[in-house]
């Protein structure tokens, strides 16, 4: 059938293609879909402030790849952010790219760039790929690509205070019907805290090694973002868009104390507003802090901690090089229910903990997974995150199964649904009757009264990895 699409109006020859799912800014499965790419926002604002624009395309506004196809004809020159979950996405792209413009060039950079070279170069539509951090080689790239090896080494700022302000206006705008509750160009509500949301960065890189993530193998050191200027960007943010919450995408907020302390003092009183926010911790680290942890939840309004628990069992965790012991993790869930109860009685919300999960890590027993579950059933006020463990290049053990050939995450289909399957001889239905609450009474063993009463059925809170 033949079907029109309108295409968009050309300012420039050069395109950005923010890349995604199909129509996820059309037809959303959740919220985490609808956020918007920081490496995105902050290279467009850096070649816009040096005179080069750039028009913008988003995958995740298209309904078909034809079109896309489309509305790619005409461009010189075609930009993406290749992350490993938009690496079949990127490669797509690029070759309908040249398919409506066989003389036009296609630059890439982005964390797949970093951590999966070969998968990269083997991509011939791929003119120019760039490992590392962009932001100082962004504009030589795109004024003269030819004069750039196909392999680029980025170049990165030494702080996060060089940074420009990001203007968020250059990010893609979501399809009309989402729009009354987008918020464009901040972003939308998940369950966290009020719209409109502003996600923010202020740190890069988390320096511990778990296998699974150690993304300090891979992304260089970064000085932190002066926490003056962090709260200057949500204060005109506010002004020009009004902020309902923010989230703190940093991989690990609850890190370098004094960085931690200033906020404390400077937040709740230089913000327009002490905004509620999400930010992510670790166990051990809360265990080392406690009192800087529970002066950033009651003065700061930390009201939503996101901490890699991951598991119940010290062997798992010892396994991950998490650092962080059972215990631990014991005492971060213990802390935040008695927050919880504290902040309840002065007639306030509780701080929720964002309890992040894994279960199919492979050589997990089904005992370790109870004891998984046994941990989960002890957090009162908790938004279960349960993922089945995915191995991503750049993670150390993520690159030891694709090396045996047991990831069974293609290059074709990275990363589409919670259920999926990622590893092979991992025993997926038996964590599917687990979290359907099947083995209740092996969870319950040894769970004292309270703890026993309350759902052992998680099927809900699986999402995707
Ligand atoms: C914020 C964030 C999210 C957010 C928002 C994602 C988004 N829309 O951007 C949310 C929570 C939704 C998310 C989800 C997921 N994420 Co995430 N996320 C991050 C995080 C913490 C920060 C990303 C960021 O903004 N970085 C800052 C910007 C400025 O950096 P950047 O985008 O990489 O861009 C720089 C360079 O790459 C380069 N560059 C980029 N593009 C280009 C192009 C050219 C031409 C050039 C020259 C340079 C260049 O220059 C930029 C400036 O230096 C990173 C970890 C990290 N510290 O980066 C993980 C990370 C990217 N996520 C990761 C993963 C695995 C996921 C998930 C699959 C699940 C999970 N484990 O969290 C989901 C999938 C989401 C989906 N859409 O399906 C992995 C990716 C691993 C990989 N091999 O690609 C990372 C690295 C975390 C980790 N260590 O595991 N994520
Ligand atoms: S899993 Fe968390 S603590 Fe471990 S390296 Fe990654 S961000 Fe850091």
């Amino acid at each position: 059938m033949f079907k029109f699409w309108p295409q968009k109006k050309k300012n420039s020859k050069i395109l950005w293609l923010d890349l995604g799912d199909l129509e996820d800014l059309v037809r959303p499965d959740g919220p985490h879909e609808q956020w918007q790419d920081h490496g995105l926002g902050l290279l467009r604002t850096i070649l816009h402030n040096n005179g080069i624009v750039t028009d913008l395309l988003s995958t995740r506004s298209m309904t078909s790849w034809q079109q896309l196809r489309k509305n790619l004809t005409g461009y010189e020159m075609l930009i993406m952010n290749v992350r490993s979950y938009t690496f079949p996405i990127a490669y797509k792209s690029a070759q309908l790219f040249k398919e409506v413009n066989p003389n036009g060039l296609v630059l890439t950079g982005g964390m797949h760039a970093t951590v999966s070279l070969d998968e990269m170069t083997g991509i011939e539509e791929f003119d120019r790929i760039c490992q590392g951090p962009g932001e100082n080689v962004i504009v030589d790239l795109v004024k003269d690509p030819l004069a750039f090896p196909r392999v680029v080494i980025g170049v990165g700022a030494k702080s996060m205070a060089e940074w420009p302000m990001m203007d968020r206006t250059l990010w893609p705008k979501p399809h009309r019907r989402l729009r009354k509750n987008f918020n464009w160009p901040l972003e939308p509500e998940c369950g966290w805290g009020p719209g409109p949301v502003a996600t923010i960065l202020t740190s890069r890189v988390c320096p511990w090694q778990c296998v699974f993530c150690n993304e300090n193998s891979y992304i260089p050191n970064m000085g932190r973002k002066p926490v003056e200027t962090v709260i200057d960007e949500l204060n005109y943010l506010d002004d020009k868009f009004g902020v309902g919450s923010v989230v703190i995408h940093d991989s690990m907020f609850f890190q370098n104390p004094k960085w931690l302390q200033e906020w404390i003092d400077k937040y709740p009183r230089r913000a327009n507003k002490v905004w509620p926010y999400w930010a992510a911790g670790r166990s051990d680290t809360v265990r080392q802090w406690p009192d800087l942890f529970k002066a950033l939840v009651k003065e700061t309004n930390w009201n939503t901690i996101s901490i890699g628990l991951e598991s119940g069992s010290d062997r798992i965790l010892r396994l991950l090089n998490k650092e962080c012991t059972a215990e631990d993790n014991y005492y971060t869930i213990e802390m935040v229910n008695q927050l919880g109860d504290e902040l309840k009685r002065e007639g306030k919300q509780p701080a929720m903990l964002w309890a992040n999960i894994m279960l199919g890590i492979p050589g997990e027993t089904s005992e370790d997974a109870f004891e998984t579950m046994r941990m989960l059933k002890s957090m009162r006020y908790v938004f279960p995150s349960i993922s089945y463990y995915a191995p991503y290049p750049g993670s150390a053990l993520g690159y030891q199964l694709i090396a045996e050939g047991k990831s069974l995450m293609s290059k074709d289909n990275y990363h589409r649904f919670p259920g999926d399957e990622k590893v092979k001889g991992v025993d997926y239905q038996f964590y599917r009757e687990l979290l359907a609450g099947k083995y209740e009474d092996e969870v319950n063993r040894g769970l004292d009264d309270y703890t026993r009463k309350q759902s052992g059925v998680f099927a809900d809170a699986l999402v995707k990895a």
